[in-house]
């Protein structure tokens, strides 16, 4: 089962054709409406009327998160606001999150691409989804909501979080699809154990899932737990938000949506790019978005790209599971956070030093537990109070949750009693297994 076919099946030559006409132009578009990649270009001597082939690309400069900080808001918008029917969000890592921002046309072709993901991963019209992922402006809950919509199953927008409810929502409503990030689901399976519910006497058929890193063998055990079908989703908010990339039913690489992305895998070092199938950090080009489009997006995920056509009949290439990143980037819980995030915030709290670590682990009900480790001035461990300690816990816990959407438990700790190394220092400890 395809959404579409025409696109989704259809032969290189043709696809790539489509490609090169859909870049040739989006540079026109950023040239002309995006002061930074008019600089750039010009800089360069590109012209993109000047671009015969997809291998042209590797003429263009890269775009990294820094270019989108140092154009934050808007700076790198396309189109003036008043083409902009929505906005949505992503962390940064320091201070502000990056704002992205979809015209009309944008949202629809969206919607589009997270119902080719659905189908791809089993769900019909005929399915009743729960969108577990956040609504608002992480894009996961809007992204899929949308997508389910334009499919015409029928949606239930959920949101994250209140476990029992989802359950209930589950049974009553008769969910068959699941939508949301893998360890939710293996915690949604650990409330049905203490609910005393058997998954079995639900009607779910098939799950999708992503927006975190998770593995094969947690694959196994939510298909196990919860008597479905798991596929594994990927997108990022910066190039879209989901409906770049995900798995068919064969669950052997996701399908990227090469007529509205163009894929490259580099080295992360040198940006050149690596053998066919090497592992290197995926680099991606919007081909038809207008509000926000980005040319060569250093996305800091690695993974390969898989050889060889897929059963499933979809000739769009497919890349492995997301191995890593190229940065310190951690993802709690399905959202986001650079260590520098919590830093700034060290840096603001009286009596905090900025010598933290991150120690990230799961707990019995496979929900992630994010504790910071936080070295205290001398004053407040010595002299300070067991109250004014608590102060300041809860002081630093409040600003963590308030700004950067998770919940860290905070600890105090003697000062220099975090390891200090001679390079880099160890802000994160990651003890989930991943
Ligand atoms: O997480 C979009 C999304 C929502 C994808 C729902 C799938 C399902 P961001 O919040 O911008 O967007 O986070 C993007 O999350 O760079 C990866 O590091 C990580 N990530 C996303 N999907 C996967 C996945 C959404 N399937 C960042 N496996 C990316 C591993 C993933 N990591």
């Amino acid at each position: 089962m395809y959404f579409d076919p025409e696109y989704e099946r259809m032969d290189r030559a043709t696809l790539e054709g489509v490609q090169l006409e859909r870049l040739q132009s989006t540079l026109n578009r950023v040239a002309r409406n995006v002061p930074l990649y008019r600089r750039r270009f010009e800089d360069l001597g590109i012209d993109p009327d000047d671009f015969r082939s997809l291998d042209d690309v590797r003429r263009l400069p890269f775009t990294s998160k820094t270019d989108l900080r140092e154009n934050y808001p808007y700076g790198l918008f396309a189109v003036p606001l008043r083409e902009v029917v929505r906005l949505q969000a992503s962390s940064g890592t320091t201070g502000k999150p990056t704002v992205v921002g979809y015209t009309r046309n944008d949202v629809r072709r969206w919607a589009g691409l997270t119902a080719r993901l659905l189908v791809a991963g089993g769900v019909t019209r005929d399915d009743v989804v729960q969108v577990a992922l956040n609504y608002g402006l992480f894009t996961g809950g809007l992204g899929f909501h949308y997508g389910c919509e334009t499919l015409g199953a029928s949606v239930i927008p959920a949101s994250s979080g209140g476990s029992k409810r989802q359950v209930m929502v589950m049974q009553d409503y008769r969910t068959t699809a699941l939508v949301c990030t893998p360890s939710y689901a293996l915690h949604l399976a650990d409330v049905m154990d203490e609910m005393g519910l058997n998954p079995t006497a639900l009607s779910l058929r098939f799950g999708l899932f992503g927006a975190e890193p998770w593995t094969d063998a947690m694959r196994r055990e939510i298909e196990e737990r919860l008597h479905l079908s798991a596929t594994d989703n990927y997108g990022i908010s910066e190039v879209m938000g989901p409906g770049v990339a995900g798995e068919c039913l064969e669950k052997n690489g996701l399908h990227v949506n090469e007529d509205h992305f163009l894929v490259e895998i580099v080295d992360p070092a040198s940006g050149d790019p690596v053998a066919p199938g090497e592992v290197g950090e995926l680099v991606l080009t919007t081909l038809t978005k207008e509000a926000f489009p980005v040319i060569r997006y250093r996305t800091g995920d690695l993974t390969r790209l898989l050889d060889g056509p897929c059963a499933c009949g979809r000739t769009f290439c497919r890349i492995g599971r997301l191995i890593g990143r190229t940065d310190d980037m951690i993802t709690v819980r399905g959202i986001n956070v650079f260590p520098s995030q919590v830093e700034a915030i060290l840096l603001d709290v009286e009596g905090a030093e900025p010598h933290y670590q991150i120690i990230l682990e799961r707990d019995a009900s496979h929900l992630d537990v994010a504790t910071v480790l936080v070295e205290a001035e001398e004053e407040a461990i010595v002299s300070g109070s067991i109250s004014t300690q608590q102060e300041m816990i809860r002081k630093i816990e409040r600003r963590l949750s308030s700004e950067l959407s998770v919940s860290f438990k905070v600890r105090l700790v003697e000062p220099r009693s975090i390891p200090r190394s001679e390079g880099k220092a160890q802000r994160v400890v990651d003890r989930r297994g991943l």
